[in-house]
Formats: C-alpha cells, sequence, structure tokens
C-alpha cells in the first residue's frame, strides 16, 4: 500500500452480513509463485463460478477459518484421532493480483498457525518473515468461512512491499479473530449460537 499506517483490525466487532460467506473446493495447483517468489504458500481452489454463485465477493482480501479433509489430509498435532478436521485461522486474496497482472480471478488462502501459538509473522524480523507452512496437501478438500473484508488489491513497486502488506494481513487477519464473535468460530465455547454452531459443523463436515 505504500503507507504503513494500517488499522490493526478490520471491519465490525462481530461478523455482519453477508458473511460468513461459506467457500469449498479441491486445492489445486496455483501459478507456483506463492512459495517460489514470495515465501508465502497459497493454496488455490476453483474460482470458476465465483462472480455467479458470489456476487458479493469483490477481489480483495478476506480473513476467515478452514479446514481441511482429515480423510486426505492428516494434521500433525492431531493424534490418534485423525476423524475431527482441525480449524485454523486463514488470510485469503480473491482477484487478479495486480502486481502480476493475471488474466483470471483466482482464490488463494494463507493458512496461519492457531492463535494459541505464536504469529511467525509478527513484526520485529525485519525482512526475515517466516511464513507458516505445512506439509503439502494437493487436491484435499478445503471448506473456508469467510468472515470479514481487509482491503482492496493493490499493485506495488516491489515484491517486497506485496510481501510486507500480506504479513501485516497475517496480524491483522488475528487480531480481528480473537475478538469473542470470530473466536467461538476457531473454538467451541460451549455459548456458541445456533447459528455460529451451525456454520462450523458445515465448515468441519466433509462426506
Ligand atoms: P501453487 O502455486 O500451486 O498454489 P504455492 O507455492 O502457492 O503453490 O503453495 C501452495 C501449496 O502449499 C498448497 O496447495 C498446500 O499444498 C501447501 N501449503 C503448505 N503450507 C501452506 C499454508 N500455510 N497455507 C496454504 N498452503 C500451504
Ligand atoms: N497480489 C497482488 O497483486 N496485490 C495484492 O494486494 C495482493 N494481496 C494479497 C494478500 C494476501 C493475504 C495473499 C495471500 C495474497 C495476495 N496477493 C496479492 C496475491 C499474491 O500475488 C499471490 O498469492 C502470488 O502471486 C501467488 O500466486
Ligand atoms: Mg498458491
Amino acid at each position: 500500500m505504500g503507507s504503513k499506517l494500517r488499522d490493526r483490525v478490520a471491519g465490525p466487532d462481530t461478523p455482519e452480513p453477508p458473511y460468513p460467506v461459506r467457500l469449498s473446493g479441491p486445492v489445486i495447483k496455483g501459478f507456483g509463485r506463492g512459495s517460489k517468489d514470495l515465501g508465502i504458500p497459497t493454496a488455490n481452489i476453483p474460482a470458476d463460478d465465483l462472480s455467479e454463485k458470489h456476487p458479493e465477493l469483490t477481489s480483495g482480501v478476506y480473513f476467515g477459518v478452514v479446514a481441511l479433509d482429515p480423510k486426505t489430509y492428516k494434521h500433525e498435532i492431531v493424534e490418534g484421532s485423525t476423524s475431527t478436521a482441525v480449524v485454523l485461522p486463514a488470510v485469503l486474496s480473491i482477484g487478479y493480483n495486480p502486481f502480476y497482472k493475471n488474466t483470471v480471478r483466482s482464490v488463494e488462502i494463507h493458512i496461519m498457525p492457531a492463535l494459541t501459538e505464536p504469529s511467525p509473522t509478527a513484526a520485529g524480523h525485519e525482512g526475515h518473515t517466516k511464513f507458516h507452512r505445512l506439509p503439502d496437501f494437493y487436491k484435499t478438500r478445503l471448506n473456508l468461512l469467510i468472515l470479514g473484508y481487509i482491503r482492496p488489491e493493490f499493485d506495488y513497486v516491489s515484491l517486497e512491499a506485496l510481501v510486507e502488506d500480506i504479513r501485516v494481513d497475517c496480524e491483522v487477519a488475528r487480531e480481528s479473530l480473537l475478538r469473542d464473535a470470530y473466536k467461538s468460530y476457531l473454538v467451541d465455547s460451549g455459548k456458541t449460537s445456533e447459528k455460529v454452531s451451525e456454520d462450523r459443523r458445515w465448515l468441519v463436515s466433509f462426506d
């Protein structure tokens, strides 16, 4: 964005319509740049019918929560039982990546560590940000609940400027998800509303 001044959180303290928005799809091959060029792996899911099905999702950067099908993706921290999907925070880009001038729209999701773990993208290691990385999970079904909008897509003067903005996006997503009404999508607090429970059930169900 050029400007270093960015809000620490995005959107209202409680998700408002149209959020949460449900997206789902198999993880497909992307442009092969995420890890290689940027050091930021992004799981791509098909964006074919997105404009018809979700006209509300304008191009931009969003945050939310994801789950991967435990039948094909065994999460490292789940020992023994592999039947329940793990829900993790995520930041995503929907659009044309103006920096790369893509001609097709893409949905690219960067999965972050649990909020109980230290953030690898916290400021302090100038120029040495390491983004979260999991073992590859191509072809695995991914369910995503988009909970809010962060910013529009921008073009950048340099790769470093793009990476720095994505680093800040990760921090904004974390702070945003730490609010009670958002955290309830990540952890079952017991006093979760019926609507949130229903969305959580959808998130972790794979047939
Ligand atoms: P591609 O261009 O094929 O999308 P990337 O370099 O963007 O390749 O890497 C994405 C792949 O890396 C994902 O499909 C997934 O298998 C893996 N991956 C590893 N860690 C993550 C993560 N934290 N978030 C998203 N994908 C990840
Ligand atoms: N690409 C852009 O050209 N402009 C952006 O503002 C932009 N923001 C992004 C924000 C996030 C959180 C993520 C994960 C990606 C973003 N990208 C953006 C896409 C990035 O260029 C893309 O992931 C790589 O090119 C790999 O395909
Ligand atoms: Mg990718």
